[in-house]
C-alpha cells in the first residue's frame, strides 16, 4: 500500500516555492488523485456510523477555529453538524460581541497601553486570526474547563469558558509579533499556555532599530498563566517560531523554527537545509524568573534563551519544520518537515541528558520517515500509530511509530501503512482524544484548505473541506465531507464525558460584574421590573425580558444623552434566549436565560425609535417590542 518510491523526489527549493507555493500549478493544487471509495459509504470498515439520526447526540465535541474569520466554531462528531459559533476576536451580529459592554471590556482590558492609545478609549480591533484551539489539561487529559485560542492578527491569546461557551479573557502578548502555535501545558495541569511568536520585529519595536533584521530582530516565546491569563514569562530565541507542543511530564515545551535564518523575504526564509525545534526547560525558567536572570520588557520578565543559553536546546530539524506534535504514548514528539518530505521524531526522555550536555541535540532523534510531500501536521490513534497530512501530495499518510524507529536504527522495514487521498491539500489533522493520554483512534479529520469540485459551486470563493476519515479499523476510511468557511486551522476533539455546559447563567457570574455594581450605585437590582435612572447627560435604562415582554415598553431620553440599556432574562426555562435590537443605532445583544448584557449609544436621532427582541422566543415574539421616544434638542 506504501508508495516510497514515487516520494524519493525530495522537494528541491525550486520545485516546491516555485511551482506550489508561489504560482500554485494545476498539479499541486488541483485534484490529480481520484477519490478512493464509494460517494455514499457512510460506514467505516469496522462499521462506525458517521450517521448520527434526528434527535440523538454526537459522541464528540469539535472545537474549530475559525481561522481569519476570528471566532470558535462548535461541530458534533461523527456528524460533522455545526452546533455553535463562539465570537472571539471578530465581531458578532447576532450576539453583540464587540458592541456590548461586556464584551467591549473583556476585548479591551488585556490590551497592551500602546495598542489602546493607538484604538482609542473603548475601540476594539474588529478582526482576528484564530488558529489554534486547545482545550485545558489536567494530568495528561482534557478538564473541560477552558479553550485557549490565538490571534495571529493582533498578537492575542483568548480564554473561553466552557460552562457557557462564551471567552471571557483576551490578553494581548507584549514584545511579540504574529502569535501563532499555541498549546496547553499537560501536566500536572493547564497551568502554562504556550504561545509562539511568528514573525521577527526588533525588540523595542518603536522605530529605532528597523534595519539589519539578522542582527536587530527577535521572534519571543510566551508563557501565559491559564488562571489568570496574565504573561508569566517570555523567552528570547534566535529564528522564529512556527507551531509548538507541550511534553506530557510538564518539563519541556517545543516550538518548531521555519526561519533559522532570519530572513525577510521567501527566498532568504527557505534557504537552510534544516531549521530547527527550540526545547524549552521550565522548570529552569522558571528558576530564572525566580533569581532575576531577566530583562523587563513591555512589564514582563524577558529571559534569554538564544543560543548558548542553559534555558534553551535547538534540535536541527529537516527543512523549516511546521506542525510539532507530542505522541500520547508520552515520549514521542514529531516533527512536520513541510519542505522536507521527512518528519522528525524525538524522544523526549533524551531531554534530560542534552541538557546536562551529555549528549548532542541530534542524538535526541530517534526516527525520520520519508512519508511523501508537504508533511505539516500529525496526529496519533494512541495505538503507535501516527497520521500526517501531506500537503502536496493531498494525502493523508498512516504511518508506525516504532517501525519508523526500526527502520532509522538500519532495519529493513517500511513504516508507511497506509496512504489516503483527501480533498485537497490538508493542513492540520485531528484525531479524536488525540493529544491526551485517553487517544481513542476512533476518528481522524482531515482540515483541507481547498475544497475545489467537492460542492455545488458558490463563486470564487469556495468553501474548505473537513473531511471525517474512520481510523477505527486497520484501514482509514473517508466517511464524510464537511464544508466550512474561513478557516479551520485547527480543532480539538474531545469526549462529550469531558465537557458538561450548563443551560442557564448563574445570576452571580462575574460576567455582568460591572453592571450590577453600577445597578447598586444607582440603587435598583438587576432583576428588578424597570427603572430609568437620570445621571447628567447619562440615562440608565434597566429592564427585564420574560417572553413575550420587555418590562419596559417605553423610555424617553433627550437627545445627546448617552443611554445604557441593562436587560436581564428572567426565564428559568432551557434555550429561552431573548435579544435586544434597537433599530437605526447599530445596538444588538444576545441575553442567554438568566442572563445579564449591557450596551451603550448616543442618543443622536431625535423621533421615535423602536427596539425589539432578535431572538425568536415565543408565539408573540414580534409583539416583544418597545419605543425609546428621543426628545429634540431644545434649540437656544
Ligand atoms: Cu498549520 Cu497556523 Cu496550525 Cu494553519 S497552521 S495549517
Ligand atoms: Cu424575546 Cu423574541
Amino acid at each position: 500500500m506504501s508508495d516510497q518510491k514515487s516520494d524519493k523526489t525530495v522537494l528541491s527549493r525550486r520545485g516546491f516555492l516555485g511551482t506550489a507555493a508561489l504560482s500554485g500549478a494545476a498539479g499541486l493544487v488541483g485534484g490529480t488523485h481520484m477519490p478512493a471509495f464509494a460517494k455514499n459509504d457512510k460506514k467505516g470498515p469496522k462499521g462506525l456510523s458517521a450517521e448520527v439520526g434526528p434527535g440523538d447526540l454526537d459522541e464528540y465535541y469539535a472545537f474549530n477555529s475559525g481561522g481569519q474569520s476570528g471566532e470558535v466554531r462548535i461541530l458534533g462528531v461523527p456528524s460533522m453538524r455545526e452546533l455553535m459559533r463562539i465570537p472571539v476576536f471578530n465581531h458578532c451580529s447576532a450576539t453583540g460581541w464587540g458592541r456590548t459592554n461586556e464584551s467591549i471590556k473583556i476585548l479591551t482590558e488585556g490590551l497592551t497601553p500602546e495598542t489602546k492609545k493607538y484604538l482609542g478609549e473603548g475601540n476594539v480591533f474588529l478582526n482576528g486570526d484564530a488558529h489554534h484551539p486547545h482545550m485545558s489539561f489536567t494530568d495528561q487529559t482534557y478538564d473541560g474547563r477552558y479553550v485557549f485560542i490565538n490571534d495571529k492578527a493582533n498578537n492575542r491569546v483568548a480564554r473561553i469558558r466552557c460552562d457557557v461557551m462564551k471567552t471571557d479573557k483576551i490578553t494581548e502578548l507584549p514584545n511579540v509579533s504574529g502569535v501563532h502555535g499555541l498549546r496547553p501545558q499537560r501536566y500536572p495541569r493547564t497551568g502554562y499556555v504556550f504561545a509562539n511568536g511568528e514573525h521577527i520585529v526588533p525588540l523595542n519595536n518603536d522605530g529605532s532599530k528597523m534595519d539589519d533584521p539578522k542582527n536587530n530582530y527577535w521572534a519571543i516565546y510566551t508563557a501565559i498563566d491559564g488562571d489568570t491569563m496574565k504573561v508569566a514569562w517570555q523567552v528570547q530565541v534566535d529564528g522564529n517560531l512556527d507551531n509548538g507542543d507541550a511534553d506530557y511530564q510538564g518539563k519541556y515545551s517545543f516550538a518548531t523554527c521555519y526561519n533559522s535564518e532570519k530572513g525577510v523575504t521567501v527566498e532568504e526564509i527557505s534557504a537552510n537545509e534544516q531549521d530547527w525545534v527550540v526545547v524549552f526547560n521550565i522548570a529552569l525558567i522558571e528558576e530564572a524568573v525566580k533569581k532575576g536572570d531577566f530583562k523587563e520588557m513591555g512589564g514582563v520578565p524577558v529571559i534569554d534563551g538564544r543560543h548558548g543559553s542553559k534555558y534553551t536546546r535547538y534540535i536541527p530539524v529537516p527543512n523549516s519544520p511546521h506542525g510539532c506534535n507530542a505522541a500520547p504514548d508520552g515520549i514521542h514528539l514529531v516533527l512536520n518537515g513541510k519542505l522536507s518530505p521527512t518528519v522528525t521524531v524525538i524522544d523526549v526522555r533524551k531531554l534530560d541528558d542534552l541538557f546536562a550536555d551529555k549528549i548532542k541535540p541530534r542524538d535526541c532523534v530517534v526516527a525520520e520517515p520519508q512519508l511523501g510531500l508537504g508533511p505539516l501536521h500529525t496526529a496519533f490513534d494512541g495505538r503507535g500509530n501516527a497520521y500526517t497530512t501531506l500537503f502536496i501530495d493531498s494525502q493523508m499518510v498512516k504511518w508506525s511509530l516504532d517501525k519508523a524507529k526500526r527502520a532509522y536504527a538500519g532495519e529493513k522495514v517500511d513504516p508507511i501503512i497506509q496512504k489516503l487521498d483527501v480533498h485537497y491539500q490538508p493542513g492540520h489533522n485531528h484525531t479524536t482524544m488525540g493529544e491526551t493520554k485517553e487517544a481513542d483512534g476512533k476518528w481522524l479529520v482531515s482540515l483541507n484548505k481547498f475544497s475545489k469540485d467537492r460542492f455545488l459551486n458558490v463563486g470564487p470563493l469556495k468553501p474548505e473541506n473537513d473531511q471525517l476519515i474512520d481510523i477505527s479499523g486497520d484501514e482509514m476510511k473517508l466517511v464524510h465531507d464537511g464544508p466550512s468557511f474561513a478557516e479551520p486551522h485547527d480543532m480539538l476533539l474531545v469526549h462529550r464525558s469531558k465537557v458538561n455546559p450548563d443551560n442557564s447563567w448563574k445570576r452571580d457570574d462575574p460576567m455582568w460584574e460591572d453592571v450590577r455594581k453600577m445597578a447598586e450605585k444607582d440603587k435598583v437590582t438587576l432583576e428588578g421590573a424597570a427603572n430609568v435612572i437620570r445621571d447628567g447627560n447619562k440615562v440608565r435604562v434597566y429592564m427585564i425580558a420574560v417572553a413575550p415582554m420587555f418590562s419596559l415598553q417605553k423610555f424617553e431620553v433627550n437627545e445627546g444623552d448617552e443611554v445604557t440599556v441593562i436587560v436581564t432574562n428572567m426565564e428559568v426555562i432551557d434555550d429561552l434566549t431573548h435579544g435586544f435590537t434597537l433599530e437605526g443605532h447599530g445596538v444588538a445583544m444576545e441575553i442567554g436565560p438568566q442572563a445579564t448584557a449591557s450596551i451603550t449609544f448616543t442618543a443622536g436621532r431625535p423621533g421615535v425609535h423602536w427596539y425589539y427582541c432578535q431572538w425568536f422566543c415565543h408565539a408573540l415574539h414580534m409583539e416583544m417590542s418597545g419605543r425609546m421616544l428621543v426628545n429634540p434638542k431644545k434649540s437656544a
